[in-house]
């Protein structure tokens, strides 16, 4: 069994908790280069709390009773990114090409600081030059009322607040297409798609309060330290209280092992820290099908011995009987399915998994967390089903202190295709947008992100409107996209800081800048408030108080409203000006487009700790095919989707904790221990040693599939590092090259990320 105290001596690793005196060095060392206004911590005392602004880092809840400091080391640093004093001007891209800057590092690009003026690239000098903006509306509007609608992409990555993406979805549809891919397309669409087939919700069944009410959490492919540090909080007290962690993670991530909270005086003088997980099972990548079939195999036998000398059972039958369907199929195949072959594909021994399954066992309220290490394999909606039918067993599902949980990425993603960011026309109430505004959304479903992406390859796509993110660096097949993207008619890219999508232009091409959260966003009727849904499907109102980065930015809701009036036929019932004026009129509409589920949306967006969307999925309302919850059977034990060969190994392309998606704050994986680079190649020492490879020695990885396409990404430093056999690691955004477009969840397209086939080239 693994010994979460135990760490492979030879590997770099970093020794402390996640939290303690590290996270506060890590946000000095951001106050120290980024620290920009003396009001700064004024602003970082507001975030999250009642009535102030809601971190612009993950979609962690904002809890009712929030710390003195609800923020954590990475929302610090995501907030000092965005109020940072350095400025990206006009000036700046008159003295430097676009290709230029197409050579340098991402790090390098957001360094430059806050874009300050709309700007529109001028081909003859290769610049950015500053535009006006009636006139990049209007210049906008020309080429997409030249365009067919059908042909153009409406992305958004997952800031924007509910507001904007209500009218961006709308403007989309009014325009004529459902093209709006999210970047919830490269994240959580395994759970939108995959849950909701297996559930009927397409968000998790849990709230807050289960938190202090479990009795065991599973967590399966979620770094909560680095990802969600606020969650680490609840995590420390439910330990503290007895609830028993079990972690399957092929990396042993400090947050998951032990938290010292920097916000307690006393554990940060003392060396206290809490253990967080009691068992910590490093499964291979792709392997938690394999893990949770040996989790179930366990309960069934568990459950075979209870009856036999209790006559009582183990499983909720009466759940299994009123709310399941399928599920004595799936006995037969977990039956059916031998110890070997689960030890192979998981990579963990069976005693591992039955002690992890006595845990499941012996309590009664359990949750199942998941992030990316689930939903970004081949199989990853088979995953997110395996994990239900394990809660299932013992009815852990729709029930006080139990369920399933996602983390979710953005801190609005959730939110976005809540209020109508989706390319499925039908999961949007279009009788009611009919009536509110007049006219016949498009029948026919979008695209999503590989589908945009596909499009752009092939030239059918004409457009591309960014309504944040970093969308050609976030994707997989980089080299085709960049090449591909600069056949575009028309790129418009709405952004606060300049990175990698700004510089693969189309013909024509626009840079606006925007308002952050953080700042004050004042319109013709004063301050605005913008709200959120976070990860627990809560929904918060945000107010920025900051004073602006630049006098030249326009609100988000501005940008969109601006381009929609100038595209788009007037109509009495199309208030652009008004809605912008007042985004309380926006908040109306939402109401009254989803009624259900934003009652009295106005009167209650300040509710301390947000008011609750409400989830059918937690009443025991199954809205699936069957009426029940689907318990279903995965094709095989590995969720990779290709077969292990000689000098092929399992890519997992990694998040460190100094960065935010794309953006990269500095250097330091201070909880891996790596730091000063982020072009290096993790390994074992054993496989180092298979593959005859040194430390320090630079490789390249080559994408190892049979497609034609020769992919390859150099210049990576070989370090030990503690993995399982058979798998390496290496950085995200930079291996982004290797990943081939159609490597992607089966169900619901989520690229692949996790598991990418690929041999090493000394
Ligand atoms: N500071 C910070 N916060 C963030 C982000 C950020 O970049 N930085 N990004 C935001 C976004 S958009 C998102 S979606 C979330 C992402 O947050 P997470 O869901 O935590 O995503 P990752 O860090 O990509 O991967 C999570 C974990 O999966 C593990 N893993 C890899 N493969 C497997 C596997 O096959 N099985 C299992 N069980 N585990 C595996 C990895 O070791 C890693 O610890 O975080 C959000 N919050
Ligand atoms: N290999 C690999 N690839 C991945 C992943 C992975 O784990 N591995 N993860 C995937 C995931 S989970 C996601 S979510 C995507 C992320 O994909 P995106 O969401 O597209 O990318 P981000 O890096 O979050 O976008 C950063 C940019 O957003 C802009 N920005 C920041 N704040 C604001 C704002 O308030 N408004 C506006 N308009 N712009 C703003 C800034 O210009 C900044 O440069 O990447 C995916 N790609
Ligand atoms: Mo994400």
């Amino acid at each position: 069994m693994s010994d979460p105290t135990q760490q492979d001596e030879d590997s770099v690793h970093y020794d402390g908790p996640a939290g303690g005196w590290g996270s506060v060095r890590g946000m000095a060392s951001i106050y120290g280069k980024e620290w920009a206004t003396p009001a700064a911590l004024e602003t970082l005392a507001r975030q999250n709390k009642p009535g102030g602004f809601m971190c612009v880092s993950c979609a962690w809840t904002k809890p009712a009773n929030p710390n003195p400091f609800e923020f954590c080391e990475n929302g610090a640093k995501a907030t000092l990114w965005e109020l940072t004093s350095r400025r990206c001007t006009p000036d700046f891209f008159a003295k430097h090409t676009v290709s230029e800057l197409r050579g340098w590092k991402d790090y390098d690009l957001e360094q430059t600081g806050r874009l300050t003026h709309p700007m529109k690239y001028d081909s003859e000098s290769d610049t950015y030059v500053p535009v006006e903006w009636d006139e990049a509306f209007q210049g906008i509007a020309a080429e997409l009322k030249a365009l067919d609608p059908k042909s153009t992409i409406f992305y958004a990555s997952g800031r924007a607040s509910l507001e904007t993406s209500y009218l961006y979805a709308l403007f989309a549809r009014l325009y004529g297409h459902n093209n709006l891919p999210d970047s919830s397309n490269m994240c959580h669409e395994t759970t939108s798609v995959g849950l909701k087939k297996v559930t009927g919700s397409p968000v998790g069944t849990c709230v807050f309060d289960d938190f202090s009410k479990c009795d065991a959490i599973f967590f399966f492919g979620q770094n909560t330290g680095q990802n969600s540090p606020r969650f680490l909080h609840p995590l420390q007290e439910a330990v503290k209280r007895g609830c028993r962690i079990v972690t399957f993670n092929p990396i042993r991530e400090r947050g998951l092992i032990a938290f010292k909270n920097p916000q307690s005086p006393r554990e940060m003088l003392t060396s206290k820290e809490t253990p967080i997980s009691e068992l910590y099972l490093q499964v291979r990548p792709s392997g938690d099908i394999a893990a949770i079939m040996g989790l179930c195999k366990h309960v069934l036998a568990r459950e075979a011995q209870q009856l036999a000398e209790t006559n009582r059972h183990l499983l909720d039958m009466d759940f299994i009987a009123q709310h399941t369907h399928g599920f004595d199929a799936f006995v037969a195949q977990v039956e059916a399915t031998g110890w070997d072959e689960i030890e192979r594909e998981s990579g963990i021994a069976r005693k591992d998994l039955e002690a992890a399954g006595d845990i499941y066992c012996d309590a009664h309220n359990v949750i199942g967390i998941y992030g990316m290490g689930v939903t970004q394999h081949v199989h990853g909606s088979q995953t997110i089903g395996m994990l239900v039918n394990l809660l299932a067993m013992r009815g852990n599902l729709g029930r006080e202190g139990a369920g399933i949980s996602p983390v979710r990425g953005h801190s609005n993603v959730q939110g976005q295709r809540t209020v109508g960011i989706s390319e499925k026309p039908e999961l949007v109430p279009y009788d009611k947008l009919r009536a509110l505004f007049d006219f016949d959304p498009p029948p026919d479903k979008g695209m999503a992100t590989v589908e945009a992406c596909e499009g752009i390859i092939d030239g059918s796509v004409k457009a591309f409107i960014g309504l944040g993110g970093n969308f050609v660096r976030a994707i997989p097949e980089q080299t085709k996209m960049e090449e591909a993207w600069q056949g575009m008619r028309l790129t418009v890219q709405i952004a606060t800081k300049l990175n990698r999508s700004h510089l693969i232009n189309g013909k024509v091409a626009y840079l606006l800048p925007c308002l952050g959260r953080s700042e004050e966003d004042v319109q013709a009727s004063g301050p605005q408030t913008v709200t959120m849904e976070d990860s627990l499907s809560m929904i918060h109102g945000s107010v920025g108080k900051r004073q602006p980065a630049s006098a030249h930015l326009r609100s988000e809701m501005a940008i969109v409203a601006g381009m929609a009036k100038a595209t788009l036929t007037p109509h009495p019932k199309l208030k652009w000006d008004e809605w912008v004026g007042d985004y309380a009129l926006v908040r109306d509409l939402i109401e009254a487009t989803y009624p259900d589920k934003f009652e009295r949306f106005n009167a209650r967006m300040f509710t301390p700790g947000g008011f609750y969307k409400g989830n059918a999925a937690r009443e025991r309302i199954w809205k699936t095919e069957s009426g029940k919850v689907e318990i279903t059977r995965p094709d095989g034990l590995n969720a990779c989707g290709f077969a292990d060969a000689p000098g092929r190994y399992r890519l997992i392309t990694l998040r460190s904790n100094d960065q935010f998606n794309t953006t990269i704050y500095g250097f330091s994986d201070r909880m891996r221990g790596i730091e000063g680079t982020r072009d290096v190649l993790l390994i074992n020492r054993d496989e180092m040693a298979k593959a005859g490879l040194r430390e320090g020695q630079v490789v390249a990885l080559q994408t190892d599939a049979e497609d034609g396409v020769e992919r390859e990404v150099g210049g990576l430093t070989v370090t030990p590092f503690d993995l399982p056999p058979g798998c390496v690691g290496a950085y995200y955004p930079e291996v982004n090259p290797l990943v081939p477009l159609s490597h992607h969840d089966q169900l619901s397209k989520t690229p692949a990320y996790k598991s990418v086939p690929v041999r090493i080239r000394a």
